[in-house]
């Protein structure tokens, strides 16, 4: 499709509210790639699938050349962005937590090209890439981490908490399991509203083990919700490995009743097929769990070197074997779509994209001083504090016993 016909396409798709974040990435221009026919499909084996209470998706897998290219183009600009908010942290000019998911790109790639942005999503703090999937921007991630009003918080969530209400992004949530619950209740309003879509609730195997879990989905199952629940396992819960922190880390099992699979998470293709698979399941028969076998080459957040409760070797050795852009870039050039040079090319310009969209962000201003009293109270209660009466200009101690007289320095 011509990139011309593509842009249309989009503008009326997103209009539509069902744009493909792959196809919304070319159509921002990260795609400079020439005009070409509609590329003919292809058929590549991935990773056998698992299957717990359910028969597994077949392992072949229909792709094509302009989604490869997408996928391995999306990919790579997430690793850049990645990469590029620690030095920024390193910088000073990000700050606050920051969890970086490179490594994990094969997730959020593989799942939004089997959904659209009428499904609904919810995810941990490492959310970054996955907002980029739902179609948010590289800009508005970077404004976040630099608390710049053209962040998706306006720069007060930061790193953690990104969202995208047009796209059905619920976030980003900060505490640990918080978004499964939440996520059977994005599932439980699609199933109110019989809209014929599904909510996608994304957690780590460091959550598996929660109570919480267990309850939402006994509650998923009774009533045949819509949920997908993936277990993004990286094998660890900060420090602390898998193996050590569940008697049973075959976590596509662990929902009992509730069916599962055990997909390649390194695999884009796997993730997609998986999620194909997966919605339509969640459609007609309620809840299903999917395990992504994934890896981050990051510590566990940007406070974490990563190496003191796994070697390097670890860490290399998965890179070699199973890196999520690897892999394409692979298929690419055995396809003979594109050779190694070309590819180099193709990096350098989106890599010279992101740090456009970076100079971009740092243009974005602070927020303005009243937000620091904005979202505490509803609109009209004023911004009162107990027991501080706080206005913009003055902080007044109210008088009596807990005012001025009283002790200060108590607290
Ligand atoms: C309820 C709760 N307990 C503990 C924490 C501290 N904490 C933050 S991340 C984390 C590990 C979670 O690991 P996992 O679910 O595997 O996700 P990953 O970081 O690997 O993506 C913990 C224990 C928290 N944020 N919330
Ligand atoms: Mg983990």
């Amino acid at each position: 499709m011509a990139l011309s016909t593509l842009k249309q396409a989009c503008q009326l798709s997103r209009l539509a509210g069902t744009l493909r974040p792959a196809i919304y990435l070319s159509a921002r221009g990260f795609a400079a790639e020439p005009a070409q026919e509609e590329s003919e499909t292809i058929t590549l084996e991935v990773n056998p699938f698992k299957g717990h209470k359910v028969e597994p998706p077949s392992n072949v897998v229909e792709t094509n050349k302009d989604e490869l290219f997408d996928m391995y183009k999306t990919m790579f600009l997430m690793r850049r962005m990645e990469l590029t908010a620690d030095q920024l942290y390193k910088q000073k000019l990000a700050r606050g937590f920051l969890h970086l998911a490179d490594g994990q790109e094969g997730v959020p790639v593989g799942m939004e090209a089997a959904l659209d942005f009428d499904d609904s999503m919810i995810q941990s703090y490492r959310d970054h890439c996955t907002y980029v999937g739902r179609g948010g921007t590289m800009k508005a991630v970077f404004a976040e981490l630099m608390g710049r009003v053209d962040g998706p918080a306006r720069g007060l969530g930061g790193s953690m908490h990104l969202y995208h209400r047009e796209h059905n992004f619920f976030g980003g949530v900060g505490i640990v399991g918080e978004q499964i619950p939440v996520g059977t209740g994005l599932g439980f309003a699609h199933q109110y509203r019989d809209d014929g879509h599904v909510a996608f609730t994304i957690y780590g195997d460091g959550a598996a083990n929660q109570g919480q879990i267990f309850e939402a989905f006994n509650m998923a199952a009774i009533w045949n919700l819509p949920v997908v629940y993936v277990v993004e396992n990286n094998h660890y819960g900060m420090g602390t490995a898998d193996s050590r922190a569940s008697k049973s880390p075959q976590y596509y099992t662990r929902g009992d009743y509730v069916p599962g699979l055990w997909v390649d998470g390194m695999d884009c293709l796997a993730v997609k097929q998986a999620c194909l698979f997966a919605k339509k399941h969640a459609l007609e028969n309620g809840p299903i769990l999917l395990e992504m076998d994934t890896y981050r080459y990051h510590g566990h957040s940007i406070s974490d070197p990563g190496s003191t409760y796994r070697t390097r070797d670890e860490v290399s050795g998965i890179r070699r074997a199973r890196d999520p852009i690897e892999h394409v870039k692979q298929i690419i050039i055995e396809h003979g779509w594109a050779d190694a040079n070309e590819l180099k090319r193709l990096e350098k310009e989106l890599k010279a994209q992101v740090n456009a969209d970076v100079e971009e962000a740092k243009k974005s201003p602070f927020p303005p001083e009243e937000d620091f009293y904005n979202n505490i109270y509803v609109d009209g209660l004023g911004a009162k504090l107990r027991p501080i009466e706080v206005g913009m200009d003055k902080i007044q101690l109210p008088k009596g016993p807990r005012g001025p007289s009283a002790d200060a320095s108590t607290h």
